[in-house]
């Protein structure tokens, strides 16, 4: 799949397929669990690239707030990675909550995300595919949700010029490439 853009006003939402640590866009969100351990899935590969400095501010963050709860999210420096931060977003683990619960808090997620993503004034944000790995969210839903919401947050005016979605795997990125499409058609 090749990378798709879609103008929304001033903005872009941009869907890419590849590894979210390799982005250079001001934030890259990671889909942490509460107690902020990255110890696998999208969390370990950034921790990895971006190296200890993002689990030391996390454990950090632990000690001073308790754990987070699933919807919010906070933010650390982003070590070596090319990013001025890591938005640590806890998603909803799809086999705790009855699905319109877990609907509710998938929004909650991403919009928590733009909350920081203004707070901190950032012009771009890479997002992966919140809650469609290990916490096992079926992904057209996924999809959906976070296309849905990132179209309503472009038509507002604000700081945030671009979003884009990086998806690991082709499937996954066709699914959110179509959202975008059907979603882009109706705005
Ligand atoms: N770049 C972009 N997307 C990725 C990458 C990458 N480098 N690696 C994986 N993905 P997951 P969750 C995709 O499991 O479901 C962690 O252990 C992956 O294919 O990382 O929210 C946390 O610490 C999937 O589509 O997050 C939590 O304990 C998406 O990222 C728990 O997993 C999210 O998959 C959170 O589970």
């Amino acid at each position: 799949m090749l990378d798709i853009n879609f103008e929304i006003k001033d903005k872009i939402l941009e869907i890419v397929k590849g590894d979210i640590t390799l982005r250079n866009t001001d934030a890259i969100v990671n889909a942490a669990n509460r107690y902020l351990q990255h110890g696998g899935g999208v969390a370990l590969a950034i921790v990895r690239r971006g190296g200890d400095i993002i689990q030391t501010e996390s454990n950090m963050i632990i000690r001073n707030q308790g754990p987070i709860p699933t919807g919010k999210a906070v933010y650390t420096s982003a070590g070596n990675l090319k990013s001025k931060y890591v938005i640590h977003v806890v998603g909803p683990d799809y086999n705790e909550y009855a699905p319109d619960a877990a609907t509710e808090f998938l929004k909650m997620s991403i919009n928590s995300c733009f909350d920081l993503a203004l707070k901190l004034r950032l012009k771009s944000i890479s997002l992966p595919a919140i809650s469609s790995g290990i916490y096992g969210f079926p992904k057209d839903k996924c999809a959906d949700i976070l296309i849905q919401e990132t179209f309503r947050h472009l038509e507002k005016r604000d700081s945030l010029k671009k979003v884009e979605f990086v998806l690991f795997d082709e499937i996954t990125a066709d699914i959110f490439a179509n959202t975008a499409k059907k979603y882009f058609e109706i705005y």
